[in-house]
């Protein structure tokens, strides 16, 4: 059998082939007379799939049904501490401590052995250092500051700046005091109006002649002067500080 089929076979092959691809059995006729149109052939084989088109739009979000809740993730690592709370309410009384060495309870005798060595410490101080007038006693250290020292160094001593209620206790600082001393009088909190160191009006005065003038507008400040008068003055100069003590 030849290997090759008669030559008008294959070009008959050859042109079918390619018009199938090209026109239709009329236009082949043109081309080539010997062909006769015979009706059409059976739909062959589907071709191989066609490659991927290109990708389309995305597409509206589904309408199917909500999935469940998937179920909770790990713990996550621990936060970062919190901001200090708000400072709590105070907590009750303690109960009273035990001191097994020392006696708080001070019997009677005790007691009047310490008052009475309290009375004679004071008794020492009015006689040496200080002037007692009723229920007062006035001292000096001899330091000469501006009034806010004389106010410190009085504090430290549980006293208050000396302050005479009257002639009597006027009279005490002026004869402890050798020199200008600082008295617990102002006018720092009202112009024009001078008080006590609690702010309560004064019921006793002894101002010097022309006094209190406010001189240079800056004298808030009331100084015991060496004639025992009071006299405005700075409250920043330094004087005498003389505290008065519970008698
Ligand atoms: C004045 C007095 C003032 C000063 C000044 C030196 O009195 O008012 O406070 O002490 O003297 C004249
Ligand atoms: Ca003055």
């Amino acid at each position: 059998m030849s290997l090759f089929p008669s030559l008008p076979l294959l070009l008959l092959s050859v042109v079918a082939a390619s018009s199938a691809e090209t026109g239709t059995c009329e236009d082949v006729r043109k081309t080539c007379p010997v062909l006769a149109c015979g009706s059409p052939g059976i739909n062959g084989f589907p071709g191989k799939d066609g490659r991927d088109g290109a990708k389309g739009e995305k597409g509206e979000p589904g309408q199917g049904i909500r999935g469940l809740q998937g179920p909770p993730g790990k713990v996550g690592p621990p936060g970062l501490a919190g901001s200090p709370g708000l400072r709590g309410v105070p907590g009750l009384k303690g109960d009273p401590g035990t001191c097994p060495d020392c006696n708080s309870d001070l019997d009677a005798s005790e007691r009047e052995a310490l008052k009475s060595e309290l009375d004679r410490i004071k008794k020492w101080a009015d006689f040496s250092l200080g002037r007692k007038v009723g229920n007062k006693i006035f001292l000096t250290n001899g330091d000469k500051l501006t009034f806010d020292g004389v106010k410190t160094l009085c504090a430290q001593f549980q006293a208050s700046v000396a302050t005479p209620r009257n002639a009597e206790e006027n009279t005490a600082i002026h004869n402890l005091a050798k020199e200008e001393a600082f008295l617990g009088i102002t006018n720092e909190r009202t112009e024009g109006q001078f008080v006590d160191l609690t702010g309560s009006t004064l019921t006793y005065t002894n101002w010097n002649e022309g006094e209190p003038n406010n001189a240079g507008s800056e004298e808030h400040c009331t100084v015991l002067l060496k004639n025992g008068r009071w006299n405005d003055i700075k409250c920043s100069s330094s004087f005498l500080a003389v505290c008065e003590f519970p008698a």
